[in-house]
């Protein structure tokens, strides 16, 4: 009897994750994804990447779109990544991402991706209209992450249903290419406070770059007041704050400045609620605010400053850019050894 389970990946851990340079970083982002980046970046080699490929899907202004990625790489480093430990690049200075994803569009399954939610709640209700680059961008991501071989990607929860898109495809390709354990079955890292930040205006809606509403997110470069007001603003019920998580399970906006509570001081629901149980948001969002200005505060200006240097972020980026090709060309000429492209030796 022959064992049929696939041989495991037995490559080295990496993490690979990204930030698409599509509008002003806002907490869900920070909590979700950012503050993850920095954490991992001393357990296991770390590549994070300015999605500006993906940001593309939905039209970018030209003359923007250099600045916001220089936006996302000075939030990358102000939220603790250390460009001397991590490789910070721009997701199109590596070609390689590109190539690997057309070689995936024939991997992938049509009904795999008619499946993904998100390209529903973007495309919205003329999806004939949206371009197809929105409709083929978990492809993308797949090779995004698989041309690295990576093991690990710290996203928020909003991006689970792609990861496992991932792992489809390095599963079909190393079974249709008889690779077996040649693409890792990527772990997604979702798990912990900020996995899932909600709107400030809305419980039910993640907090988004593309809200309308600036008062539905604290955006990382908003300055204290406008970080207190919108705390103050932020839509609430008349109720004081329960003992149990589970009272707030038809609260979602009770829920959510819990959980922003929890997330920035390092602390789960549970204890926020055993120290503020009883309260209202009237002694609530005070403390809130004070917490939320003295962890954003200085992220927010540190972004400012390098900000104010942008030809030393476009050398990180550059010098990341070099890096992160040495590792995804060696992985791109074994996918087209693998796929037949190279039988004949004239690559
Ligand atoms: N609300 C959120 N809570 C927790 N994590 C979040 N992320 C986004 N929103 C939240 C995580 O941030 C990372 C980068 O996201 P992205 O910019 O690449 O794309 P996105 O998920 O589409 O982010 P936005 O802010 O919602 O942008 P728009 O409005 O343009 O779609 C990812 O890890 C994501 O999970």
């Amino acid at each position: 009897m022959t064992d049929q389970t696939p041989a495991p990946y037995a490559g080295p851990k990496r993490v690979l994750s990204g930030v698409q340079p599509s509008g002003a970083l806002h907490l869900g982002n920070y909590l979700g994804a950012l503050v993850k980046f920095a954490r991992l970046q001393h357990e296991m080699k770390t590549l994070i990447f300015v999605a500006d490929l993906h940001a593309i899907t939905v039209f970018q202004d030209p003359a923007l779109l250099a600045a916001q990625t220089r936006e996302i790489a000075a939030a990358y480093i102000a939220s603790g990544l250390d460009p001397k430990v991590a490789t910070i690049f721009p997701q199109s200075a590596v070609p390689e991402h590109a190539e690997l994803a057309w070689i995936f569009n024939c991997v992938a399954r049509l009904g795999w991706l008619d499946r993904m939610t998100q390209f529903k709640e973007k495309s919205g209700k003329h999806k004939e209209r949206a371009s197809v680059g929105l409709y083929t961008y978990p492809v993308l991501q797949a090779a995004d992450i698989l041309i690295y071989k990576a093991t690990h990607v710290p996203v928020g929860e909003d991006q689970k249903q792609h990861l496992e898109l991932t792992r489809d495809v390095a599963g079909k390709f190393n079974h249709d290419f008889g690779a077996p354990g040649f693409f890792p079955l990527t772990d997604p890292l979702i798990e912990g406070p900020g996995a899932r930040i909600m709107s400030l205006r809305d419980g039910s809606a993640k907090m988004s770059k593309s809200d309308p509403s600036d008062l539905s997110r604290i955006n990382l470069l908003d300055d204290e007041e406008a970080i207190a007001n919108k705390i103050r603003k932020a839509r609430t019920d008349p109720e004081p704050l329960p003992e149990t998580l589970d009272e707030l399970k038809e609260r979602p906006e009770a829920r959510n400045l819990v959980g922003i509570y929890a997330a920035l001081d390092g602390r789960t629901d549970v204890q926020v609620l055993a120290e503020f149980a009883g309260q209202g948001f009237g002694a609530f969002k005070p403390k809130l605010a004070d917490l939320a200005v003295a962890k954003l505060g200085p992220v927010g200006a540190e972004m400012r400053r390098l900000m104010a240097d942008p030809a030393e972020l476009d050398r990180i980026l550059k010098a990341g850019g070099e890096h992160a090709r040495a590792i995804a060309a060696p992985t791109l000429r074994e996918v087209k050894e693998k796929v037949g492209f190279i039988s004949a030796g004239w690559l």
